[in-house]
């Protein structure tokens, strides 16, 4: 049963239970609507305490219905009758309730929260704006330049944050469900507040409203969601509740069936999938310390990352690293460093050449551990020319670690052929630790995001051929949506062209619009992920959309190359 009640006295318990997330499908919707038909005829119940098994309270609507039409009870309707239900709800939370599931708590007389709760409105980052009354409930209870910032962004609150803002009325520790009977008994005692779509909503002037669009619109960059909760959120300030909430929803129905809304799914489920590829079966192997070998700000990222996954770690710098390379004067002698990278579960060399070089890579799998792994710099070339020396192959990976740590959300992993299944399952894991998405390259080839990188610039190079400046170029994939153009973007590693950049032919063509611009350099992207799919490099689709998306700065709310140009062929 996805919903059950039971009885602490006077007060009823309403549990959820839908896993993974207790996800707000049909069959939860109707439960919930029973349930409060149920305890308004229970003449003996004087509250409802609404709480959730599992790992989370609601955390939204369920995603996986989107393509579908809404079938009933919707989930507005679901929030009013709840808040218009005989006996006051109380919503007991714990984990993250996001997206309608704050919806429904917000329909709820009151809302109690574990301090390592979360509680927030996510739907901007799916492309749609909240569908259940988000827009309008949430400024009659934090306010509205509160809600603005809630609801354009998406970022979720924890649960103290929440409290001061108005969002929920108590923080609790220890067990939940008797802190939250407690609470509903004691509520029962004082006079009920207003039902929240019956509280007053203070409306900013004119100015501040277009000062916030200006902000969104430069934040936003051609995604149009947040804007268009901007307006859900107005209407929701200066008109009644009722025609807001009708507005929302239409707004809500737009946007769902939106290229945007199927972009942003597409990478949702994209990240869900990648950890858990249905070739890793083998178990990790445990990684409970770790030594980063040089890399300058890398390595120190990736030391301080592992540090806060709670593996102990030990960072050697580049110059320290140089031992290495043979007897150096001065730093840690060969037998120290031996002794250091011996007592390791993890070896990650975070270094490029110089100090990554076969020789170097050779002495230091000669100190790892016999079960311990060597995770190596993939970069453009592959580890299996790194492997083959090393004492263990089976232990070594190579990973792609995509320049700086700080804001990297991806992890390329390049197994060599002599990977094991324990150090490919690890690879998963330490991304995991790292908080990155991992995305599986294949050999030989160079890393996914090598191959799109020197493939985008290759293209661009071509339209420079053509005529175009540069910052042409450049300023067309910032207006498509791209962090950096190709030339801003361009680290210089590994040029692609020979010596300098190719002569400006004839001078700037006009003829080439932004749009065309971009049409070309997504294309081409697209291109190389379909040769990397038929090399094998790539294993799956949204794999190379991961990569372009994280890795390269493509929009997310357009999904990625590969994503795009499937619904050209549409
Ligand atoms: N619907 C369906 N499935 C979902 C889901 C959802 N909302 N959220 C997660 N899953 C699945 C996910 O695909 C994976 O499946 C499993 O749950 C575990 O997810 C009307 C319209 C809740 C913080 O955007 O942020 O409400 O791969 O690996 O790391 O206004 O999931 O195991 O088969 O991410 O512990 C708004 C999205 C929806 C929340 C948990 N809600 N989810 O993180 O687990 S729109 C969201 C998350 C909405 C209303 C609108 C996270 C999480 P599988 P996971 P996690």
């Amino acid at each position: 049963m996805v919903v059950n009640i039971t009885r602490d006295g006077d007060i009823a318990v309403v549990t959820v239970d839908n896993p993974p997330v207790n996800a707000l499908g049909q069959a939860l919707r109707q439960g919930l609507w029973d349930a409060v038909a149920t305890l308004d005829a229970a003449a003996d119940v004087r509250a409802v305490v609404l709480i959730c098994a599992g790992r989370t309270f609601i955390a939204g609507a369920d995603v996986t219905e989107f393509g579908k039409p809404p079938v009933p009870p919707h989930l507005p309707d679901l929030v009013d009758r709840i808040e218009g239900a005989a006996k006051p709800w109380v919503a007991a939370i714990h984990g993250s309730a996001l997206g309608g599931g704050l919806e429904v708590a917000m329909g709820c007389r009151f809302r109690v929260a574990l301090e390592s709760a979360a509680l927030g409105l996510p739907e901007v980052g799916l492309g749609i704006v909240p569908g259940a009354s988000g827009t309008v409930r949430t400024p009659r209870l934090v306010g509205v330049a509160a809600a603005v910032d809630l609801v354009t962004t998406g970022r979720p609150v924890k649960a103290e944050r929440a409290r001061a803002m108005g969002l929920v009325d108590a923080v609790v520790t220890g067990d939940l469900r008797s802190a939250a009977v407690a609470f509903a008994r004691t509520a029962r005692e004082a006079p009920l507040p207003l039902p929240v779509s019956a509280r007053p909503v203070t409306a900013p002037d004119a100015v501040w409203w277009e000062d916030q669009r200006v902000a969104i619109a430069a934040r936003a960059k051609g995604e149009l969601a947040p804007l268009r909760a901007l307006d859900c959120l107005r209407v929701a300030a200066e008109r009644p509740f009722a025609e807001a909430l009708a507005h929302e929803r239409a707004t809500f129905l737009a946007l769902r069936g939106s290229d945007q809304a199927a972009a942003l799914r597409h990478i949702f489920f994209a990240e869900r999938a990648a950890p858990r590829p249905a070739h890793v079966t083998a178990a990790p192997r445990p990684l409970r310390s770790a030594v980063v070998v040089g890399g300058g700000v890398r390595g120190a990222g990736l030391a301080s990352a592992l540090r806060s996954a709670g593996l102990s770690v030990v960072l050697v710098a580049d110059d320290d690293a140089a031992v290495l390379r043979g007897p150096q004067t001065g730093g840690p002698s060969a037998g120290a460093m031996a002794e250091l990278i011996g007592d390791a579960d993890l070896v990650i060399v975070a270094a490029e050449a110089p100090v990554a070089t076969p020789a170097v890579l050779d002495r230091l799998g000669g100190m790892c551990r016999a079960d311990a792994i060597l995770a190596v710099p993939s970069g453009a070339g592959d580890p299996h020319r790194t492997a083959e020396p090393v004492p263990i192959p089976a232990r070594v990976l190579g990973l792609n670690l995509f320049g700086p740590t700080a804001g990297v959300a991806l992890l390329e992993i390049v197994p060599t052929p002599a990977t094991g299944p324990d150090t490919l399952a690890t690879g998963f894991a330490l991304a995991r630790a790292l908080g990155r998405t991992p995305v599986q390259t294949g050999l030989g080839g160079g890393s996914i995001g090598h191959r799109l990188r020197r493939r985008t610039r290759a293209a661009a190079e071509d339209l420079i051929r053509q005529g175009l400046a540069p910052a042409t170029v450049d300023a067309a994939m910032r207006a498509y949506g791209f962090a950096l153009g190709p030339f801003e973007a361009w680290d210089g590693s590994d040029p692609v062209h020979v010596g300098a950049m190719p002569g400006q032919g004839t001078p700037g063509r006009a003829d080439l619009s932004d749009a065309d611009i971009a049409a070309r350099l997504t294309a081409a992207m697209a291109e190389e992920g379909r040769a990397l799919l038929a090399e094998g490099i790539a294993l799956r689709s949204s794999d190379i959309d991961l990569v372009a998306v994280h890795g390269h700065g493509y929009p997310r709310w357009r999904g990625g190359p590969m994503f795009e140009a499937g619904r050209q062929v549409l």
